[in-house]
């Protein structure tokens, strides 16, 4: 989620290159405040753009309007919400990103080799691709060169991960500005294969039905024999995820609420933080962790902007947040509905956390076609 749906301010862009010598760089291209300006066209994709004030208003209208209240997941991710989900990684509480991390840190080697070399490697929601230079360090130990193309509608993260990969010299750099998979447009390939890695089980911040099309998406831009390496976190008891999404630091508690301080700020909202918390719910029948900003008190906050006055009665709840939970089951019929062939699996000793590699499969002559 927190690539795909990332919003950042416009801000200056990516104009900095990894290396000023070196392979590292030669593939850098500057995407301007608006997503849309490239440095020299060197690089010819950039379509994204940050979220619009109309986006903004459109969905906190019909999301505050509606019988369940709810606000959509990639508003929690502003400036403040991005760096508040970077704590969240980091806490005691929250598993998934260091074990996902462990994961890669001990099969990364035979994940690029299973995937088949040699390779090249996009990355949906790369952020700052700290856990993806695991896998392209493993890459360069096992060719000379490597292309990584990270994708994010974030330009801070694209310029994080351009900061954390400079230290590799025979990497290049292509990072692309744009929302996937609707706008991504895949620049023409440098290696015989592509692995599309899609990390941070941010596939469970979907609703199924967009889950399914996400994938769906990726898979029509592939070609037969490109891989896809998922990595979601695993069903598990609430025992252990309650905690996950309700630190004892309250880190989780300050993303979900800074939604309400995004919409004071952008809308000119009057929601007072102390009138609202935090509340985590398991929702075992969906399978999923549900996020709620809860209205402690019966009360009318005015949104200006919107022209309108959203009644909450006490203890009314906005839905900000699932986080699905799929089974190994689940994950593999997700792979499979979209049309990839699940090949290899990887998880921690425990189990919490799986990272699957699927392929695209040859194409099936039609009846006709064959001879
Ligand atoms: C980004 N995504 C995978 C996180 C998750 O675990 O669903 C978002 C998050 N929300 C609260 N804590 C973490």
């Amino acid at each position: 989620m927190r690539g795909s749906l990332t919003t950042t301010a416009p801000d200056e862009g990516i104009d900095e290159g990894i290396n000023d010598e070196g392979m590292n760089g030669e593939e850098m291209n500057g995407v301007g405040a608006d997503g849309a300006g490239l440095d020299g066209g060197r690089v010819g994709v950039a379509a994204g753009a940050p979220d619009t004030f109309a986006a903004v208003a459109a969905a906190v209208r019909a999301g505050l309007t509606a019988p369940q209240k709810t606000l959509p997941p990639w508003l929690l991710y502003d400036e403040t919400g991005s760096a508040l989900f970077e704590e969240i990684t980091a806490l005691p509480e929250y598993y998934l990103t260091r074990t996902e991390r462990a994961i890669l840190a001990s099969s990364s080697d035979e994940i690029v080799s299973a995937a088949g070399l040699p390779l090249e490697i996009v990355e949906l929601g790369a952020g700052s691709a700290t856990k993806t230079s695991l896998l392209l360090e493993a890459l360069l130990a096992r060719q000379p060169t490597a292309l990584y193309t990270p994708v994010d509608v974030s330009p801070t993260a694209l310029r994080l991960a351009v900061a954390e990969l400079r230290r590799l010299r025979r990497l290049r750099v292509r990072p692309i500005l744009a929302r996937y998979p609707d706008d991504l447009v895949l620049p023409e390939r440098t290696a015989e294969r592509r692995l599309v890695v899609f990390l941070g089980s941010n596939i469970g911040n979907y609703e199924p039905s967009e889950a399914r099309a996400l994938l769906a998406g990726v898979r029509r831009r592939l070609e037969p024999g490109d891989a896809f390496l998922l990595g979601a976190d695993l069903a598990k008891s609430p025992r252990l995820l309650r905690p996950a999404y309700d630190d004892a630091a309250g880190v989780t508690a300050r993303f979900n609420l800074n939604v309400l301080v995004r919409l004071n700020r952008e809308l000119g909202a009057a929601f007072n933080l102390d009138r609202f918390r935090h509340v985590v719910k398991w929702n075992a029948v969906a399978s999923r962790m549900e996020l709620y900003l809860e209205s402690t008190v019966a009360q009318t906050v005015p949104i200006p902007a919107l022209n309108t006055r959203i009644a909450f009665a006490r203890g009314e709840r906005i839905h900000t947040e699932s986080s699905y939970k799929l089974t190994r089951t689940a994950q593999r019929r997700l792979l499979v509905d979209a049309g990839f062939q699940p090949e290899a699996r990887w998880y921690d000793a425990r189990k919490w956390f799986g990272l699957t590699l699927a392929r695209v499969p040859a194409r099936r002559r039609s009846r006709l076609g064959a001879s």
